[in-house]
């Protein structure tokens, strides 16, 4: 069968739900250079009526419990009788192993074969601690074909946290209760960048109280030295152990309203496409260039016929000759 045709089928199968013409899909747009075929892959989905969907990142501190609040959030979900379906992505710092096998482990989240309203996906992250793969911004340019709610969970807080707000509508950041250098990283202004606070493993009463009150802190702190005062975002405390605050918080992430425009998201995506391109192609071009100049630049300097600055302006006209600035 042409690729097209099989295309074809896999898009209708993931239209009706089915897990393994979507994950075919998935693959597809996972290639290394897969440009072309994307090309005519996402043409073909356009003919799909879009859906209207939110995509939601869930960042923050190794092991806070991110997967464990989204695999209480996928069992209340299916409990709850709608036709509205459910896409989980888990950037997987250590593991490339596919499916949901990690996020279900985890949890212990066990999903029936043929629930076709959830859907999960565990993506090899390309940084050690689970940062945002390249491909992830197209799988999430799938789903949004097929699922109106889709999450990605990556570890991390900082860079991390920026990327997946650049390719989600909105992001939370979730935190095991907070200890003194928590404190620390919320007056380096990263807070600015989440929707939401999440402190999970709030399982006893006072120690859910106490970090409530320190991050709220934390937060007025910041809010008093910016110029533009923004509104506080939302602070939900949770435990999945004693399955506490999680309605609330579900509730929350099902009423948000958007507030991004696509195109956003895109351009964003093209930006770091071009400065990844760019200095790809002139590294190619220096690297043989600058290694057949080494032997003179060597000499030149052995020599002592020029001095360092002018050895580096050198350096800096042959770059500049190749990726003309102006
Ligand atoms: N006491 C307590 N433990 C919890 C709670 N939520 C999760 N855990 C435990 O915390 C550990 C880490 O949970 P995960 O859900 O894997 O955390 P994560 O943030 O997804 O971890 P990474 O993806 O590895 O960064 C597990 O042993 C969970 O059982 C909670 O509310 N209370
Ligand atoms: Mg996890």
């Amino acid at each position: 069968m042409d690729r097209e045709n099989e295309w074809v089928e896999w898009i209708e199968g993931a239209s009706r739900g089915e897990k393994y013409p979507l994950a075919k899909l998935i693959s597809e747009v996972e290639r290394r250079d897969s440009n072309s075929n994307r090309k005519k892959l996402f043409r073909l989905l356009d003919s799909i009526p879009p859906k209207s969907n939110t995509t939601i990142g869930i960042t923050g501190t190794p092991g806070a419990g991110k997967s464990s609040l989204l695999g209480e959030i996928s069992r209340k979900f299916l409990e709850i009788d709608s036709d509205i379906k459910l896409a989980i992505i888990a950037i997987d710092p250590s593991s490339s192993q596919s499916g949901g096998s990690i996020l279900g482990d985890r949890t212990r989240l066990t999903i029936p074969a043929r629930e076709n309203r959830i859907f999960f996906r565990s993506q090899a992250s390309q940084l050690e601690l689970g940062g945002v793969n390249p491909y992830t911004f197209h799988v999430l340019r799938l789903l949004r074909y097929f699922f109106e709610f889709i999450f990605i969970e990556t570890v991390g807080i900082g860079q991390n946290e920026i990327e997946v707000s650049k390719i989600s509508d909105f992001s939370f950041l979730v935190l095991p209760p907070l200890g003194g250098d928590q404190i620390q990283f919320m007056k380096s202004g990263i807070m600015e960048v989440p929707d939401g606070f999440v402190i999970n493993k709030c399982d006893e009463k006072e120690l859910a109280n106490r970090s409530y009150h320190m991050l709220l802190n934390s937060l007025e702190f910041l809010k008093d030295t910016l110029n533009e005062k923004p509104t506080l975002p939302p602070v939900f405390l949770t435990s999945v152990l004693n399955r506490l605050g999680i309605d609330e918080l579900m509730k929350h992430f099902f009423s948000l309203e958007k507030k991004k425009e696509r195109h956003r998201e895109i351009e964003s995506q093209i930006q770091k496409w071009i400065l990844a391109e760019y200095g790809r192609k002139g590294m190619n071009y220096l690297s043989p260039l600058l290694q057949s100049e080494m032997e003179r630049l060597r000499s030149l300097a052995k020599g002592g016929s020029m001095s360092y600055e002018e050895l580096e302006e050198f350096v800096i006209g042959k770059m500049e000759s190749i990726f003309p600035i102006h």
